[in-house]
């Protein structure tokens, strides 16, 4: 089958292959047949060390398709069931998972390190966090392929398994954002525009999105944004909006310590401030002894929007059925498996929040 591998960890291309198979599944596995991927920001990540991926391997990790086998002990999924891949398979038995932290759930990511699901000739490759759904198939573990029920197009599918889930959960699961807050959202690309979108949901009175890309602004308005601005003019912004006490909710969506900084400064004392963005391990942010105490802030970390896939996946679609999220309005433009590297060049120039990779 066609695939994009990922040769060496520092490439800016990935390479399409056509002699690229999974492994065949486990008693607890199955194999999709992946018919839409999204790209997101952190296949880039991936890509250039950021997020530690193994390499030769597949990259992405937002994906829908159907199920084409099963395992011997899969006993609630069966082939020809439509599935989001899930880059957290939560296991169910573990401690964060009895806790109901099932975005914390490490037990599959974990294996994902140690036991490649595809093959390029007779040499093992592994999927970027568990998954690689730039691939026309892929192996997962069964709780990381949850089934859609009803009518829903692969490509909207496809963005709830990571842009959509990841900044709409910010909002509501980590945050808990409540009606008349006042919020600031930086960075206005996949995941900063589901935040921006679940903002609006949770009915914030003031939504202002923050990035250097002027072009998205007016998208961001599109999606609920009551202002949007650059960088530079977010110090003007506060003080005019908030008389210089800063907002209730700051989340940062970019993943660098000077916007993690510009979110912690943006946010009130007592408010809230959340990292949603993917940052490097040997990225530091510093904040003084004093400020920490004195201006009662909360920093929160939202890892997957603090979801539970079983449940939120789910949640996200009814949201959409209702007309109450945008996700069509979020597709950039489509393109094919073996136009991936200008759909990686798109992400990389801030030109597209998300493009659908679809595969017939
Ligand atoms: C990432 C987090 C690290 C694993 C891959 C997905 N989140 C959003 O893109
Ligand atoms: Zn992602």
């Amino acid at each position: 089958m066609q695939a994009a591998v990922l040769n060496q960890v520092g490439d800016s291309d990935l390479e399409l292959r056509e002699d690229v198979g999974t492994t065949r599944p486990g008693p607890d596995e199955v194999r999709v047949r992946i018919r839409a991927a999204g790209i997101c920001h952190s296949d880039l990540s991936a890509m250039d060390g950021t997020l530690p991926a193994l390499a030769p391997g597949i990259i992405g990790h937002e994906g829908s398709g159907d199920v084409v086998e099963i395992g011997a002990a899969v006993t609630d999924l069966a082939v020809g069931d439509q599935v989001i891949i899930s880059f957290v398979p939560p296991c169910g038995k573990c401690a964060s998972c009895l806790r109901g932290e099932a975005n914390l759930c490490s037990v599959h990511a974990i294996a994902a390190f140690s036991s490649p699901r595809f093959v390029v000739g007779d040499q093992p490759v592994f999927g970027f966090a568990g998954c690689g759904t730039f691939a026309e198939e892929l192996v997962v573990p069964s709780a990381g392929a949850v089934r859609v029920d009803g009518d829903v197009p692969y490509e909207i599918a496809a963005l709830i398994g990571c842009g959509v889930l990841t900044g709409v959960g910010a909002v509501l699961n980590t945050a808990k954002v409540e009606p008349g807050a006042s919020v600031v959202i930086i960075g206005a690309g996949g995941v900063g525009i589901a935040a921006i979108q679940g903002a609006r949901l949770s009915g914030a009175t003031q939504i202002v999105a923050v990035d250097p890309v002027t072009d998205k602004h007016d998208l961001a308005r599109g999606f609920g944004a009551t202002h949007a601005c650059t960088p530079e003019a977010l110090p003007e912004l506060i003080e005019k909006l908030t008389g210089n006490q800063g907002f209730d909710y700051a989340f940062e969506v970019v993943g660098q310590p000077a916007t993690i900084r510009a979110a912690w400064d943006a946010t009130r004392r007592g408010g809230t401030t959340v990292v949603v963005g993917a940052g490097r391990a040997d990225a530091t942010v510093e904040f003084s002894a004093q400020e920490l105490f004195l201006h009662e802030k909360k920093l929160l970390g939202s890892f997957y929007g603090s979801a539970d896939v079983r449940r939120d996946y789910r949640r996200m679609i009814e949201l959409w059925q209702a007309g109450l999220l945008d996700l069509a309005g979020m597709i950039s433009r489509r393109i094919t498996l073996s136009e991936i590297n200008d759909g990686l060049a798109g992400i990389r120039s801030g030109k597209f929040i998300r493009q659908i990779v679809t595969v017939d």
